[in-house]
């Protein structure tokens, strides 16, 4: 989710499409979005505001906190670009609306499993939240071990004259999970590996995929244990 230091979105857009008429059509139409993507900001700082409130009141009731840490991104104007050209969906705002759910990013770290779903169900009983998509990726990981849960979420944003309802894509992990995630990340866009390499090496990560799922039930057994006791 985290977008990473690469050239500016309109450099590599201006190599990659050699004729003016499509640079202009391209600077018009992200100009033209800054609405649309500043009402995507708000839904993030909606979605964050709700989370940190949870962890806040969570923290006061048990004397922990859920949440490691939250990162939230919007989505850069190339990948927006690549995803709709995937997807042979025109370059329109009403295209990026209607059909990418992923615009706006929030990401949830974490520190136990069950903390994960306790979260995730807070979230969706307020009255203002619709759950528009679920996917469990930890109880039915990736073919290649990525764990987490993905939820597509629909929250109201009030703007000076108007509602709006915003789509947030917020995925929610443990911190093992998200160590995991990030290698991976960073070596799935190596280049130029060679077939026998990339087999082996997706066999290795598919293997620290399990270890780190047995470390988060081993971490929660801990917790449970503890917890246990301290109400005896
Ligand atoms: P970024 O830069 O993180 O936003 P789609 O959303 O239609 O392209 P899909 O499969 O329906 O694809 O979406 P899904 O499964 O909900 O996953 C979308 C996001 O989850 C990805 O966003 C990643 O952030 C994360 N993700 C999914 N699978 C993996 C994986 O195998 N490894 C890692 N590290 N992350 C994963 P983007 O758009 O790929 O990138």
């Amino acid at each position: 989710m985290k977008e990473q230091a690469s050239p500016h979105p309109l450099q590599t857009t201006f190599q990659e499409l050699m004729d003016e008429d499509s640079i202009r059509t391209f600077q018009k139409f992200f100009a033209s979005s800054k609405d649309l993507m500043s009402c995507y900001r708000c839904a993030i700082m909606e979605i964050e505001t709700k989370f940190r409130v949870l962890d806040e009141r969570f923290s006061l009731t048990h004397d922990r906190n859920p949440i490691d840490n939250i990162q939230t991104r919007l989505k850069s104007p190339e990948s927006i670009r690549e995803k709709l050209l995937r997807k042979n969906l025109p370059l329109t705002l009403e295209a990026i609306e209607k059909n990418l759910f992923d615009i706006a990013g929030v990401r949830v770290v974490c520190s136990f499993v069950d903390d994960i779903y306790m979260l995730a169900d807070c979230l969706l009983r307020q009255d203002d939240i619709t759950l528009i998509e679920r996917k469990d990726y930890i109880e039915k990981p990736k073919g290649n071990g990525y764990r987490s849960l993905h939820l597509i979420v629909e929250v109201p944003i009030f703007l000076q004259n108007e509602k709006k309802l915003m789509k947030v894509e917020v995925q929610l992990r443990t911190i093992a999970m998200e160590f995991w995630a990030n290698l991976e990340h960073q070596l799935r866009y190596k280049k130029n590996l060679s077939p026998e390499i990339i087999a082996r090496t997706t066999r290795q990560l598919n293997e620290c995929a399990q270890l780190s799922s047995v470390l988060d039930s081993q971490m929660q057994d801990i917790r449970d244990m503890i917890d246990n006791d301290r109400m005896s």
